[in-house]
């Protein structure tokens, strides 16, 4: 069943100056894309180390290019669902307002959001890593196999964060801001197991945020929100977008 929004959440919606949206594979599975963890996730019979590390990559490069090839197919045949809209409807309204997302299939982007920060990085771009010379996907696809710089000879690599991997510098600092300002910081369709981005709501709580969690299951961060709704974000999203042009409207 769909929770209702209360009434002190739709006030906390309205009120808020400064929203984040910190976002995970949940916001993209109603788009058809797999979630990591979980009884359906990829990792349900493969462990995260032997595919997202770079001991992984260099051990069988062709076989971790096999894998990418066969997500990038999958996330050039999806679109945004209606939880990535609704948060483009949101940004529209907020005098501040940033998606964090642990996601790198671009599709918040690709909705319409305006202030994204990647903090795993982006599926559709690569990068050599001996020159850094960056490519995008034509070259990968016609490489087909595993892709080898023209420029120096160096292996090319999908622009991810891996495990053992220090997070984009910018993005992260950027991130770490826009949780320190918010007064309300929705996390959500994320396990928030994964470091250091799941530290983001605790940050953002511990600097005043209401912390709003979204997701169909319990997560480790439950205990910790001020407010927890079951459900899927492309059902609640439209609803929490709804109340949002409700009280702007009649705020005139
Ligand atoms: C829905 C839904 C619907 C379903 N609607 N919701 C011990 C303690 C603490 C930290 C560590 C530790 N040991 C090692 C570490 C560090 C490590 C880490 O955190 N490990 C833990 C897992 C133990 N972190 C790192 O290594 C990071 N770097 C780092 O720490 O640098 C410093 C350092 C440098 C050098 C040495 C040591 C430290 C880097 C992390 C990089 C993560 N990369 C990945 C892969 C990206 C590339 C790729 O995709 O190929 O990022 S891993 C994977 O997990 C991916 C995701 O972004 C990330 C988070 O997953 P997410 O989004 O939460 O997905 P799921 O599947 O877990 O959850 C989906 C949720 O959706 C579920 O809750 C569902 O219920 C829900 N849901 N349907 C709403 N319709």
């Amino acid at each position: 069943m769909t929770p209702v929004i209360s009434p002190g959440l739709s006030r906390r919606i309205g009120d808020a100056r400064a929203i984040v949206a910190f976002t995970g594979a949940g916001v993209s599975a109603e788009s058809g894309v797999p979630t990591f963890r979980g009884t359906d996730g990829i990792w349900s019979k493969l462990k995260p180390e032997e595919l997202a590390s770079m001991n992984a990559f260099l051990k069988n490069p062709a076989m971790i290019w096999e894998w990418y090839a066969h997500r990038k197919k999958i996330m050039g045949g999806i679109a945004p669902n209606p939880g990535h809209y609704a948060l483009v409807r949101m940004e529209g309204l907020a005098p501040s307002f940033a998606v964090i997302t642990q996601n790198i299939d671009n599709l918040h982007r690709r909705a319409g959001s305006r202030t994204v920060y990647e903090l795993h990085g982006n599926i559709e771009r690569n990068y050599c890593m001996k020159c850094g010379t960056a490519y995008g996907d034509d070259f990968v696809v016609a490489a087909s196999g595993v892709p080898l710089c023209p420029a120096c000879g160096g292996l090319v690599r999908p622009d991810v964060v891996w495990f053992g991997e220090m997070l984009p510098e910018d993005e992260w600092e950027a991130s770490v801001r826009a949780a320190e300002g918010a007064d309300l910081f929705m996390s959500i369709g994320t396990s928030a197991v994964v470091y250091p981005a799941a530290s983001l709501p605790l940050i953002a709580k511990r600097s005043g945020a209401y912390l709003l969690e979204i997701n169909p299951e319990p997560t480790p961060l439950t205990a910790q929100a001020d407010e927890f709704l079951q459900g899927a974000s492309g059902v609640l999203l439209p609803l929490l977008a709804e109340v949002m042009e409700g009280t702007h409207r009649s705020h005139g």
